[in-house]
This record gives structure tokens, C-alpha cells and sequence, in this order.
């Protein structure tokens, strides 16, 4: 798995270099993403900043991303429900402000998805667009974790935050949109600020990355002459000085933007790969390290018995070979090698995890004196000299002896089988800790690294 992800990382990284190529056509502009859900007035909002600083005689830039590719257009942005495919579009306004309009990844055609991914990975800063009719659905801002995961500023904007009011034209009521009241205002902003602020916590993203919120209506100020006071009313005195405020932060990430993404790169596919998939699968050969411990001694057991029960049978035919041959030596050495056969056979069968071949010379064993077939043979003289027969040997007692012989190598060789098991299982929880401690050791330098790279740039 760890040879696949060394794969994966690298053309992960690579996948990364259009990014920072993107962010490097815009080396000296804020990119401000303009997210929010569909008909949550992005367009409007871009399209009336833009009317702001052409009144203000400021060079005003229209794109789109068109078949993968960045298309300029003289064309401010379609608004209301005209649009039939979304599509990333930006602003450059004046020298230093670009505006990317997203309808969201999740929109976008497959063929666009690419390039809106990575002029998305590209922004600086988001503007978070919540319509005023139901303000805050902090689930939106799940689809921007990445981002946030980057430590881009957020500032949340309560859009078309305007109301129906009934107003008197030459003795007529009528029914016109105008600003909501400062207080509702007040309201809704604090709002969508603490619900933004739990969501970033829950995210497990810096709630300092959130700016306080600011409520506008593009519909009023339109309709009203720009006056510097009805552009106040109408939330934009605010919203000015918020995009001004958002604009140091926005910098701050712009100067560490490739650093962020080299470290989010390493926090999220290396990291969390690794913590993901690699910590779980070294806790469970911790356990099923663990359990095999436990059992080691019953295997032994079974083990002992097998061979036991295996070999016994066998020991009167052996004997009766033997003794006529009257070779004790050869006796034991033929019942030494079946045991660490079946053993051998057994210890396979039972314990087939590890590699353990018997130790040959732990199955040797002599006889002492006692058992000895010249003990009990009784030599008496024949027709050609003096015969040994066979007389009155002690079966009984050689088969004790043999019986005593081979439960002794079967201990032998059952505790070294068991010595060489838990010495394997030591060897690997050593490895275990050793990755275990190398991962906590690196995810801590990695954080350390990200402290460093955020306290540098501000
Ligand atoms: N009442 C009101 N409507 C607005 C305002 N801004 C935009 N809208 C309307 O909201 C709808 C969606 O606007 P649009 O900018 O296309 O939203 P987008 O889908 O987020 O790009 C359109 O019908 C706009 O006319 C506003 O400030 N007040
Ligand atoms: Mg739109």
C-alpha cells in the first residue's frame, strides 16, 4: 500500500503544478472566490461591483471558462435564472481585485471542472454569498473545506438583504423593495457569524479565518442614484471596508499560497493517507499480534499432542525391528526423526504464520542404560557357539523410557517454537511502535511547519 501512495503522492503533486501555474498568471491581483449557492445573487453582485469601478473610470476585465479554457468578454455577467450551464466566470477589477463567480464544482460541466478546480484552489479569499431569505446554510460551506483547510479568509455576505414596503405615490399604495432596517440587519449578520464560527470549528478550520459578515442589497442601491449615502444604506459603505479588510489576510495568503499548498498537499493525501489507512491496518496487526500471543501456549499444546498421539502407535513395530537389531542408537535416532517430522508437519498445520523449522538436534535423545537391550538380552550357548536371544527383554520398560524420552523433546521442541513465535511478534510490535512514533513524529513536525509558515507571512 505505502509503494502505491509513494505513486499517488507524486502525481498528486504534479496534478498540483497547473494550480500554481493559475496562481502565478495572477501574481499580483487578490483572487476573491465569490461562492454561494445558485440565485444567491453572485452574479448581480459581481456585475454591480463592476459598474462601481467603471463609474470610478477603473479598467474592468470580463472571462469565462469556456471548453477548458479562459475566454475574455466585453459581456458583464447573465443574472437571474437565464443561465442554462453554469460556468466559472471572473472580473478583474482595476489592477489588483479579481472576482471568480462559481456556481460551485458540483455544477460545473466535466470538461470546465478542471480549470474552475483550480482557479478555485487558485483564490486567495472567499466571499461567502447567503441570500438574506434564508441566511447562513452553513452546509454550503462544506464544498469549500479544501479552501478553508488552507487557511483562506472567509467573509460572509448577506445578499438582497432588502424587504417589500408599501409606500404612498400621489394618494397610491405602493409596494417597492427597500433596504431591511439596520437592526434586522444586525441580526442576521450576527447570526450567520456564530452558526459560520461552529461550522469552522466542526471543520476542524481556524475560526479566525472568519470575518464578521456584512449585509447588502445590490437591487436597492441599483435603483437608487449612487450617492455615497445610498450606497451606505444600501450595505456597501461595509461591504468596502470589509473587502479592504479581507484584502490583508487575502495577501498574507497569497505570499504563502505555494507553501500552503505543498502543505495541505502533505497534511491531506500524505498524512491522511497515512493516518487513514496505514494507523488502522497497524492497529489491527497490533491485535492480531496481541491474540496471537494469547494462544501461542494452547498451540503448543495441540501441537505436543498431535505428535504424541501421531507416534505412539508406532512404538512396537519400532521396537520389534529393533530389537532383534539390538540398536538402541538407531532406535532413537528413527523415532528423533519422526517426531520432528510430524512436528514439523503439525507446527505447519498450527502455527503456519511463522516460519519455524524444528531444530533437528532439540528431537535427539539417548537412552540411559537401564533400557539397553544388552541389559536384558540373555546370550546362551547353541549348536555353533553362543547365541544371544532375545529372552526376557523388559518391553515395558524400553517403551517407558522411550515414551519418557520423546515427551521431553517434544517440551524441547514446543518451547522453542514458542521462544522463536513470540520473538517474531516482538520484532513486529517493535516495527509497529516504530512506525507509530515515526508518523506522530512527523505529523508534529508537519504542524510545526504549518505554524511556522503562518506566522511568517502575516
Ligand atoms: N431582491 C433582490 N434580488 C436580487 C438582488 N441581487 C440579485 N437579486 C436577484 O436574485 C436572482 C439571482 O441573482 P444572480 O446574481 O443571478 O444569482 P447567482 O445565481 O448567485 O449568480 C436574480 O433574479 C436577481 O435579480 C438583491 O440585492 N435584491
Ligand atoms: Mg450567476
Amino acid at each position: 500500500m505505502l509503494r502505491d501512495s509513494e505513486q499517488t503522492w507524486t502525481q498528486q503533486w504534479v496534478g498540483l503544478q497547473a494550480t500554481r501555474d493559475l496562481a502565478d498568471q495572477f501574481d499580483d491581483e487578490a483572487l476573491l472566490l465569490v461562492f454561494g449557492k445558485f440565485n444567491a445573487g453572485k452574479s448581480s453582485f459581481c456585475n454591480f461591483l463592476a459598474e462601481r469601478f467603471a463609474a470610478h473610470k477603473r479598467p474592468v476585465r470580463y472571462f469565462h471558462v469556456e471548453a477548458g479554457r479562459i475566454v475574455e468578454t466585453s459581456e458583464p455577467f447573465r443574472e437571474g435564472a437565464t443561465e442554462t450551464t453554469s460556468r466559472l466566470q471572473g472580473v478583474c477589477l482595476g489592477e489588483k481585485l479579481v472576482l471568480l463567480d462559481t456556481p460551485g464544482l458540483h455544477s460545473v460541466t466535466p470538461e470546465n471542472a478542471a480549470l474552475t478546480q483550480r482557479f478555485t484552489e487558485s483564490a486567495d479569499g472567499v466571499l461567502w454569498l447567503t441570500s438574506s431569505t434564508s441566511p447562513g446554510q452553513v452546509q454550503e460551506l462544506d464544498e469549500l473545506g479544501r479552501e478553508l483547510h488552507r487557511n483562506k479568509p472567509l467573509l460572509p455576505v448577506v445578499t438582497r438583504s432588502d424587504e417589500y414596503d408599501e409606500d404612498e405615490v400621489d394618494g397610491e399604495i405602493v409596494k417597492r423593495l427597500c433596504n431591511k432596517s439596520a437592526r434586522r440587519r444586525a441580526l442576521q449578520e450576527h447570526d450567520v457569524r456564530v452558526r459560520a464560527r461552529e461550522k469552522l470549528v466542526a471543520m476542524g478550520v481556524d475560526a479566525a479565518l472568519l470575518e464578521p459578515p456584512v449585509s447588502i442589497s445590490v437591487y436597492v442601491a441599483r435603483e437608487q442614484e449612487q450617492t455615497p449615502e445610498a450606497l451606505a444604506d444600501a450595505g456597501f459603505g461595509k461591504l468596502y471596508a470589509a473587502l479592504l479588510a479581507i484584502a490583508e489576510p487575502a495577501l498574507a495568503y497569497k505570499r504563502r499560497k505555494r507553501a500552503e499548498i505543498l502543505l495541505h498537499h502533505l497534511e491531506e493525501n500524505v498524512l491522511g493517507r497515512l493516518q487513514g489507512d496505514v494507523l488502522p491496518l497497524l492497529g489491527e496487526l497490533d491485535r492480531s499480534s496481541q491474540a496471537a500471543l494469547a494462544t501461542l501456549e494452547h498451540e503448543q499444546e495441540r501441537i505436543a499432542n498431535a505428535v504424541w498421539r501421531g507416534i505412539v502407535p508406532t512404538l512396537p513395530g519400532l521396537l520389534d525391528t529393533y530389537v532383534a537389531a539390538r540398536d538402541v542408537k538407531a532406535l532413537c535416532d528413527t523415532v528423533s526423526e519422526s517426531v520432528v517430522e510430524m512436528f514439523g508437519r503439525e507446527a505447519e498445520r498450527l502455527l503456519g504464520d511463522y516460519v519455524i523449522a524444528p531444530e533437528v538436534s532439540l528431537a535427539r535423545f539417548e537412552l540411559d542404560d537401564v533400557a539397553d537391550f544388552d541389559g536384558i538380552a540373555v546370550g546362551h550357548p547353541g549348536a555353533d557357539g553362543q547365541v544371544c536371544e532375545v529372552a526376557g527383554i523388559d518391553f515395558g520398560r524400553l517403551h517407558a523410557a522411550l515414551s519418557n524420552a520423546i515427551r521431553e523433546c517434544l517440551l524441547r521442541l514446543c518451547s522453542d517454537a514458542a521462544r522463536r513465535c513470540r520473538a517474531s511478534i516482538a520484532r513486529l510490535t517493535a516495527l509497529t511502535r516504530g512506525l507509530e512514533e515515526a508518523l506522530k513524529v512527523h505529523e508534529e513536525q508537519l504542524r510545526e511547519l504549518k505554524r511556522k509558515v503562518r506566522s511568517e507571512s502575516v
